[in-house]
């Protein structure tokens, strides 16, 4: 039985009842913001004669995702991180302000507070032992084109069972295993040493995996790295280089591949070239440099909390 009870205007004044507009307590955003997601809730429901079945299998299963922590997880599945990335470019195009290096999605696994050191680090702890090793390294510029010697850049990628540290699964990894931070040095240079990542899956079986499934989707990600840097009078870049190869390069589940994100990845073998970099064998390079953009009325106005939030 399909009936419209949308349109009346008891719906109407019930959703302005329920979102708090007929009081003046409050904070007036939330109540915009809720009075609008709700009213496009209802109006679904009553368009899509959704059955009291349907909405508890959604309620379920939003307390599945709240209870695994992974809000984070599924809001990149569903491409709601790329779409405001999205809506930072626009913003971006309207001001002039040209981005050379993209930026892409931060996603849900950074953690704060990884050990510091200049010019140079090496990453993953040895331990992998699957792991192939990678030499990354490029030059951070400041908005005028310059060297930016002494900017941050912060790095972290997984391993090659797609875990990373903080949150792997088996226990098995230390601490900040291949998360660093490295100030780029008096050329503004920045190098390091790891592996190269795999791919990541979203948890076999988790809420996420069961939504993206009913979709008829995956949950992989191509092998990536992220990297935040920043600097001084220059706004912080959130972003990410795919690995060149991996089949999911544009079939990544986070949406988060973009052009200019996936640089070669050079095979060195020789021995001079192994010298070089101080290594016993073979290794895979990648040169990637880095560009970041001016302050916007001397503020950073994309700068978010959600960091802040994370460690709260
Ligand atoms: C990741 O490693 C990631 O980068 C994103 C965006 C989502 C899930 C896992
Ligand atoms: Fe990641």
């Amino acid at each position: 039985m399909s009936v419209k009870i949308f349109d009346r205007p008891e719906t109407k004044s019930f959703l302005e009842t329920v979102s708090g507009l007929d009081k003046a307590g409050g904070n007036p955003r939330v109540k915009q913001v809720v009075h609008r997601i709700l009213s496009d809730l209802y109006k679904a429901i009553d368009d899509l004669n959704v059955t009291p079945d349907e909405y508890w299998t959604a309620i379920a299963w939003l307390n599945e995702i709240g209870a695994s922590g992974q809000a984070g997880l599924i809001s990149p599945g569903l491409g709601l991180d790329h779409f405001l990335d999205e809506r930072l470019d626009a913003i971006d195009d309207a001001l002039g302000i040209k981005n050379e290096t993209p930026r892409t999605i931060e996603g849900p696994l950074y953690v704060a507070g990884a050990p510091v050191s200049t010019g140079y680090a090496r990453l993953d702890d040895g331990t992998d032992e699957n792991g192939h090793t990678l030499i990354m390294h490029g030059t951070v510029f400041k908005a005028d084109g310059t060297p930016f010697a002494g900017a941050t850049v912060e790095v972290w990628h997984c391993d090659t069972r797609g875990f990373y540290s903080h949150f792997d699964p088996t226990g098995k990894q230390a601490p900040f295993n291949m998360r660093r931070t490295i100030i780029a040095d008096e050329n503004g240079r920045y190098k390091f040493q790891s592996i190269v990542p795999h791919g990541y899956g979203v948890p076999p079986g988790s809420p996420t995996e069961q939504l993206l499934s009913a979709l008829g989707r995956h949950g992989q990600r191509p092998a990536h790295i992220h990297f935040f840097v920043s600097g001084a009078d220059h706004r912080k870049l959130t972003t990410q280089i795919n690995i060149a190869g991996d089949p999911l390069v544009n079939d990544d589940f986070a949406y988060a591949t973009r052009d200019g994100l996936v640089p070669d990845v050079v095979e060195r073998s020789d021995e001079a070239s192994i010298k070089a970099n101080n290594l016993k064998g073979p290794f895979a390079e990648i040169t990637f440099d880095i560009h970041l953009t001016p302050l916007v009325n001397g503020v950073d106005n994309q700068i978010n909390e959600q960091r802040k939030r994370a460690a709260a």
